[in-house]
């Protein structure tokens, strides 16, 4: 590796890196006469940052950023069209790269190892790095929210700005309800894994969780069936930190961009932050769907039956206007390990 990466953060995880090197293209780049009739040699490098948790844990290239497309897209943008600069052919592999799935970050090095120099010289190389919102794409490819935090940790002294409400940190500890769901995979290890990692957020205090309960989906393509449950925390870390938090354990366990309300690995929402009502663009508090999702309300009721949901009032006759389809796998839950 000649050049280096620093890390890209998303949701408090380091992405993994793909890299592809010495991508090599003979093409007409440049702004001589001589450059757009001969043409010359051209190399890309091109780091794309992503998850390969998902991909490593199937084994499976289906879920993997394939190598070979980050190469190809390269190699058409550094064959195709000729730009005057090597900073425009940069640009538009960086952005051709961005536009795959899974891809938040890239970095690109486009080398001229025969430009028209006076001197002798070894190469010359324009190195760019662009991520999903310096590129442009972040509305796209955001799953939800940017979470608040920054992003890039060699800032050390980047603070996350007080946008709204939503960053602002509590002066105390507040309560918060979470739902959990999941559907692919072993989901009640995941779930029980999910609780773990929201214990261990700094932060975060898990109070209680309620009974595991089985539900068919709502809404969404035919899928299989979920279990969910509500958890309990109290929280100094501000709604969007708290969101954050929830984005990067759903991460972790293997959650993919997908269509809406369709299956998942591991979802975790926040139903009420106390009793915030307000709404943003990568939050609505609480929940707008909870007061009528009988796999939310029915986990709340059996662990809070005098819970109010703000909005809506007490939960109890919500949960009672829709608790047929949901029904209790495992009470308590989590259960107590047995070794
Ligand atoms: N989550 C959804 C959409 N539909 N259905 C069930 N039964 N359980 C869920 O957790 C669920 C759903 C979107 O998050
Ligand atoms: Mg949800
Ligand atoms: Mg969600």
């Amino acid at each position: 590796m000649t050049w280096t990466s620093g890390p890209y953060m998303r949701a408090g995880i380091e992405l993994d890196r793909i890299s592809v090197e010495g991508i090599r293209v003979t093409a007409h780049h440049g702004v001589l006469d001589t450059e757009r009739s001969t043409g010359q040699v051209f190399f890309a490098d091109v780091v794309a940052h992503v998850s390969t948790r998902a991909a490593a844990a199937k084994d499976d290239l289906s879920k993997a950023v394939d190598y070979s497309e980050i190469a190809d897209r390269a190699a058409a943008v550094l064959g195709g069209d000729p730009s005057y600069l090597i900073e425009t052919v940069a640009e538009h592999v960086a952005l051709a790269v961005l536009d795959m799935d899974g891809v938040y970050c890239v970095e690109v090095r486009v080398h001229k190892p025969q430009a028209p120099l006076h001197v002798e010289f070894k190469d010359v190389t324009v190195a760019i790095r662009r991520d999903v919102r310096t590129g442009g794409l972040w509305a796209d490819k955001r799953i939800g929210s940017s979470a608040g935090m920054p992003d890039d940790p060699l800032d050390l002294f980047a603070q996350a700005p007080v946008r709204d409400q939503f960053d602002q940190r509590p002066v105390r500890a507040v309560p918060a309800l979470l739902a959990l769901g999941g559907n692919i995979g072993d989901v009640e290890p995941t779930l029980r894994a999910a609780v773990d990692d929201l214990s261990r957020i700094t932060g975060i205090d898990v109070i209680a969780t309620s009974p595991l309960y089985a539900s068919t989906p709502v809404g969404g393509p035919p899928q299989p069936n979920y279990l969910n449950a509500v958890v309990r925390i109290r929280t100094i870390l501000s709604p969007r930190e708290v969101l954050g938090a929830c984005q990067g354990i759903e991460m972790v366990h293997g959650r993919e961009r997908q269509e809406a309300n369709g299956p998942r690995t591991l979802d975790i929402d926040i139903i009420d932050f106390d009793g915030a009502e307000a709404t943003a663009s990568d939050l609505t508090l609480p929940h707008p769907r909870a007061h009528e999702r009988a796999f939310v309300l029915v986990p709340w009721y059996h662990l809070e039956p005098d819970a109010t949901l703000p909005g809506a009032g007490p939960i109890a006759p919500l949960a009672s206007a829709v608790h047929t389809t949901v029904s209790v796998v495992a009470n308590p839950w989590p259960s107590p390990s047995r070794s």
